[in-house]
């Protein structure tokens, strides 16, 4: 396995639509590894293809408190079972160091191929909805920054293109 590289914002390349996945083969099980890897690195509770700069609507993510229960979501679509709103604080690893609470539905049902290629449907709430809803975000180009006001927007904008200045 091994770590990918994650897209920082504001990278255009976050914006890019992703691809169905025709077909659920080694390479996108390989793909799928190498995505759980580098989120339980960073670490991080979510990835989205889009991060690593792979334009393919695959997600990964986990949010047990071990961090042993990983979930592959490949082609997922999303249904909103509640329009119960939950505000909640959302990180972003293209976003490292910033917390800003988000208002999104709190009740989701999630249709998707699994890392074998087989069907299954979960639903979920509180921070699982919240999380799934942030990474199928990313595989429409949709940052959690979106949700805020464009000032903050700006500020965080400009506070990330000074660090990477900084580190480049
Ligand atoms: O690690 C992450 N934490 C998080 C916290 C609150 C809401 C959403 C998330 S997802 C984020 C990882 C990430 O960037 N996934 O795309
Ligand atoms: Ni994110």
């Amino acid at each position: 396995m091994s770590q990918l590289p994650i897209l920082i914002y504001p990278d255009p390349r976050l914006r890019k639509k992703a691809a169905p996945i025709d077909a659920v083969d080694a390479s996108i099980t390989r793909l799928a590894e190498d995505m759980l890897e580098t989120m339980y690195e960073a670490p991080g509770i979510g990835l989205a293809g889009t991060q690593v700069n792979v334009h393919k609507r695959i997600v990964v993510l986990d949010i047990s408190e071990a961090r042993d229960e990983p979930h592959v979501l490949i082609n997922p679509t999303l249904e909103i079972l509640s329009q119960t709103m939950l505000e909640a604080p959302e990180g972003c690893l293209s976003l490292p160091g910033f917390y800003e609470p988000v208002a999104r539905p709190d009740a989701i049902r999630v249709a998707a191929l699994d890392r074998h290629g087989a069907a299954f449907e979960l639903e979920a709430e509180g921070m699982l909805a919240v999380c799934i809803q942030h990474e199928c975000d990313h595989l429409e180009g949709r940052l959690f920054v979106d949700y805020l006001s464009s000032l903050k927007r700006q500020r965080i904008r400009k506070r990330l293109l000074k660090q990477q200045r900084i580190r480049a």
